[in-house]
């Protein structure tokens, strides 16, 4: 059946591929939560799990490789009453990316973002990402990976990322689930969602993750920092999936002193105030 988030541009992935299953996590998400199209942006940057947003109908930006994160904080600062989403993958956001994830959650700016985490460099042929597991070796890297893999979920923890969570690409409903409460949440929300890439990966399959995940206790206290900390760096026999940590603090947008108040858009320019600004700048040496 289809979704009123479809849209008619011819996808581009492999068949089975599990971005697929996010992006069907992430039109359900989108129903549920009720929102009209035009309130809501979807951004991403490079690679084949950046172009998520071409398959649904909402507002897209495509931003540069790994520069997803900084448009989104921009349409956010500017517009604070748009539900701003980031998609992309492991290489573009904890690579390319890295230094924008972990600077967009320390300023806590009200964006959820979902990362297709398949642990390789699809689009480019299969590379080691940084989350990639050590020893694993694919067509670019016959001898296997040295350097130990980037843990996004304790790294965000740290941080103090509000919002915390692992989905699974085949687990749809579930998936979908944790995005809704990702949008919902106010403040830096972080999805990674387990991703076979069945074309580059041939060791982080949809049976390597079936054997692998399992579904956090609903007993767990997502409040308990350390308990979270433990349970992101879960990975080498279990990998839990569900939501790890969530805490409230105050966003960037609150916090900070020019944008509470009209979006950009609705605010009115005056001619004199620019010319007094244009005035003192030329006034000011250096
Ligand atoms: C500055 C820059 N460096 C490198 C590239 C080449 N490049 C395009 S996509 C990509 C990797 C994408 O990997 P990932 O984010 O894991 O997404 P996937 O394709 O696996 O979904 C790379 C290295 C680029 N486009 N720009």
């Amino acid at each position: 059946m289809g979704s009123p988030f479809d849209t008619d541009v011819e996808n581009a992935w492999c068949q089975g591929c599990g971005n697929f299953g996010i992006l069907n996590a992430v039109k359900k998400a989108m129903e549920k939560l009720g929102r009209e199209k035009h309130e809501i942006v979807l951004v991403s940057g490079i690679g084949q799990a950046a172009k998520l947003p071409h398959y649904v109908d909402v507002n897209v930006f495509d931003g540069l490789h790994g520069r997803a994160l900084p448009a989104a904080a921009a349409i956010k600062m500017s517009n604070p009453a748009m539900t701003v989403v980031v998609t992309s993958g492991d290489g573009d956001i904890y690579g390319e990316g890295g230094n924008h994830f972990l600077h967009n959650i320390r300023r806590n700016v009200d964006i959820a973002l979902f990362v297709h985490d398949n642990q390789v460099y699809g689009l480019t042929k299969g590379q080691p990402s940084p989350t990639s597991d050590a020893g694993w070796a694919g067509s670019l890297n016959r001898t296997g990976v040295i350097s130990g893999p980037f843990p996004p979920l304790a790294v965000a923890i740290a941080l103090g990322c509000g919002f915390v969570a692992r989905g699974y690409a085949a687990d749809v409903e579930f998936t979908a689930d944790l995005m809704l409460q990702a949008i919902r949440f106010k403040g830096f929300a972080l999805v990674d969602i387990l991703q076979p890439c069945i074309t580059y990966n041939k060791k982080n399959t949809y049976q390597w993750y079936g054997r692998m995940a399992y579904k956090i206790l609903p007993e767990h206290d997502a409040t308990d920092r350390m308990k979270a900390f433990a349970l992101a760096l879960e990975w080498e026999e279990r990998i839990p999936l569900g939501v790890l940590y969530r805490s409230v603090r105050s966003t960037f947008e609150e916090m900070h002193p020019a944008i509470p108040g009209p979006p950009l858009h609705a605010r009115e320019t005056l001619p004199a105030t620019v010319q007094e600004m244009l005035r003192k700048r030329t006034l000011t040496p250096g």
